[in-house]
């Protein structure tokens, strides 16, 4: 972990425990400001304060948003490896407590009655106190308060070891691109869940063949990221890696939610079974069962080694058989007289029933993008660059969705404001070639699941995704009418998002999907994946179902801004997962098709 790393983790926790302790929250504000600063801070810290002496000071200040208290501080840090008030700050509140400002719903003002006058010092007495019933009689505290933070709790807890697949990737794909370059690397992957597309991932699996295992293995344990090495093998390592920076538009990445670090094992892979091993190390665990299971069956034993003919004993690699596959994913597929299974397919859900490889939707499929915001709501980019981005990606159809007049937070757009953005969008797409700029919205579906303009309004639009943002803890009756409701809409092309779930955050909606999917296939409208890593919702069963019950899949990336384009290939991996073939999914379609569709509502 660097210096600045460290110091932005130090003003983190000092802005936190401040405002547990009630104490002056322009304080709390200020370090919080500067922990975000330093860690965001491209030179070393430490090399500054070495190197200015006596100017320590002087030169630090100089940063925006450091104030001289926070120089001190990091002067203090530098010099003597800890921080004063930190230390003090800590004294003074219960060492359980802070992990709980992690959970939804717990703001520090809660936290500091619950502590002050519930006597809640830890999450086990926050549970308590939430079983007994005391924490009702707690200032804010109502029955669908507490419900809530029950919910909150136990979503916490599942996603504590578990990452989303979008901060997941990135991650790992630094690491392949690092290790790629060490001495003697011959091939490297990644495998387990994230193979798979999985929307979570326990820990991150990386395959190597080299010549030179130690170097490999000593680029992988010294890589900066590095906060902790596990195990340290000839062939296999463990470490936990730091999980940085930024989660979108959600916010960074809270610690203990998610970890602030994610374990990440290395195999080191003879390359006569890279294949072999590559199969073995994809999993899932009920796939492998099921496929040993196969192997058996025709007299054959399979492990990470090989395919070899079973005499009864184990360990048919040590014993210098010769294996009857174990190069490539493929020699062993064949050689089972399967096709090859795409790894987002192998969770033993029938995917070894297949006589042929499915043609499934792949990110070049895609030519459409039909959920996108602008700086009208609560977009970054305005429409040109929308577009101009949508373009270079290869679209030939964006469409301009900002939010509708009920999402205030999100700049939801007036019937007026939207009659003048039609105009603007459609002016964009008279004069920039190349592209469809398609003025749609999208439209909040209300909790009774009428719609947020009226039908004359969203008449003039050439898309419209209908989304529900708000009232997302109804029952599943409740939810199931409001959503059939918007599907019945004539004049609805897309359901966005359909249950709000935020991964690890918020359980969302959970309607009758069977009876949604019916009724989207019955009223020609499309199911969203929303490919944002935090939402991917439909989920891959979601997807599947869906594609069984024959109804249309839309895949948007819910564009705010230019990185959430390559959300796009979460949205497919889920997709793939739910056995989605491409002519399903109508950003695959090509520019007629779609836009005929699109008008056929009109
Ligand atoms: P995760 O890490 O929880 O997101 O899920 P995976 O699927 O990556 O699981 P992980 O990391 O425990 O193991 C990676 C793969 O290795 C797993 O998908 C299948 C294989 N594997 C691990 N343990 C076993 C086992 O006990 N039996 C079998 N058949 N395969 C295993
Ligand atoms: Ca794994
Ligand atoms: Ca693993
Ligand atoms: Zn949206």
């Amino acid at each position: 972990m660097s210096v600045n790393a460290e110091l932005a983790a130090a003003f983190g926790e000092i802005a936190k425990l401040i405002e547990i302790l009630g104490q002056d929250k322009f304080r709390a504000i200020a370090h919080d400001k500067a922990s975000r600063i330093i860690e965001a801070y491209p030179t070393d810290l430490k090399t500054i304060v070495a190197g200015s002496g006596a100017d320590a000071r002087k030169r630090l200040t100089e940063i925006e948003g450091v104030g001289p208290k926070i120089a001190d501080k990091i002067i203090e840090y530098c010099t003597k490896g800890r921080v004063q008030e930190l230390d003090e700050l800590r004294a003074e509140v219960p060492a359980g407590l802070l992990p709980l400002m992690q959970i939804p719903g717990l703001g520090p003002k809660t936290l500091h009655a619950l502590w002050k006058e519930g006597g809640v010092k830890d999450l086990a007495g926050l549970k308590k106190a939430i079983e007994s019933g005391r924490i009702l009689e707690l200032p804010r505290m109502g029955e669908k308060s507490v419900q809530k933070l029950k919910e909150s709790i136990a979503l916490a807890e599942q996603g504590e070891t578990r990452l989303p697949l979008g901060m997941a990737m990135p991650i790992a794909e630094a690491i392949v691109a690092k290790l790629r370059s060490a001495k003697g690397v011959e091939r490297i992957a990644f495998a387990g869940s994230l193979r798979r597309g999985k929307e979570t991932i326990g820990d991150i699996d990386i395959l190597v063949s080299t010549s030179d295992p130690d170097a490999v293995g000593a680029v992988f344990r010294g890589a900066d990221d590095v906060v902790q090495v596990i195990s340290a093998g000839e062939t296999r390592s463990s470490v936990r890696v730091r999980i940085g920076g930024d989660a979108g538009r959600w916010g960074a990445l809270q610690e203990g939610q998610a970890g602030p670090s994610i374990q990440v094992d290395l195999k080191i892979i003879p390359e006569a079974s890279w294949g072999a091993a590559l199969y073995y190390f994809t999993g899932s665990k009920d796939h492998n069962v099921a496929v040993r299971q196969r192997s058996l069956d025709r007299g054959w034993t399979l492990n990470e080694y090989g395919l070899f003919e079973d005499d009864g004993k184990a360990e048919p690699h040590k014993r210098g058989l010769k294996p009857i596959a174990s190069r490539t994913e493929d020699d062993i597929f064949k050689a089972l007289g399967l096709p090859f299974i795409p790894p987002e397919l192998r969770e033993n859900r029938g995917e070894l029933s297949l006589k042929s490889t499915p043609r499934l939707v792949e990110v070049g499929d895609v030519r459409a993008e039909l959920h996108a915001h602008t700086t009208e709501s609560d977009g970054e980019l305005i429409i040109e660059e929308l577009a101009r981005e949508a373009k270079h990606r290869g679209f030939h159809t964006i469409a301009v969705t900002d939010h509708s007049k009920s999402s205030v937070i999100a700049g939801g757009l007036t019937p007026e404001r939207l009659r003048e953005h039609i105009k603007a969008v459609r002016a964009a797409d008279a004069w920039i070639e190349g592209i469809s700029i398609l003025p749609g919205s999208e439209v909040d579906i209300l909790s009774d699941g009428s719609l947020d303009y009226d039908d004359e309004l969203l008449a003039q639009l050439d898309v419209v995704v209908a989304s529900p943002h708000a009232a997302l803890s109804q029952d599943p009756a409740t939810a199931t009418r409001r959503l059939l409701r918007a599907i019945e809409h004539p004049m609805v092309h897309i359901i966005g998002h359909p249950t709000g779930r935020l991964i690890n955050r918020r359980a969302g909606l959970a309607p009758d999907m069977a009876e949604l999917f019916a009724a989207a296939k019955a009223h020609n409208v499309a199911m969203e994946i929303n490919a944002h890593w935090m939402r991917l919702d439909l989920r891959d069963h979601h997807v599947r179902a869906a594609v069984e019950a024959g109804c249309l899949i839309a895949i948007d990336c819910d564009v705010h801004a230019v990185d959430d384009f390559d959300c796009l290939r979460y949205g497919v991996m889920t997709g793939r997962r739910g056995w989605l073939p491409p002519e399903q999914c109508i950003n695959t379609w090509d520019k007629k098709k779609l836009h005929a569709w699109l008008r056929s509502k009109r």
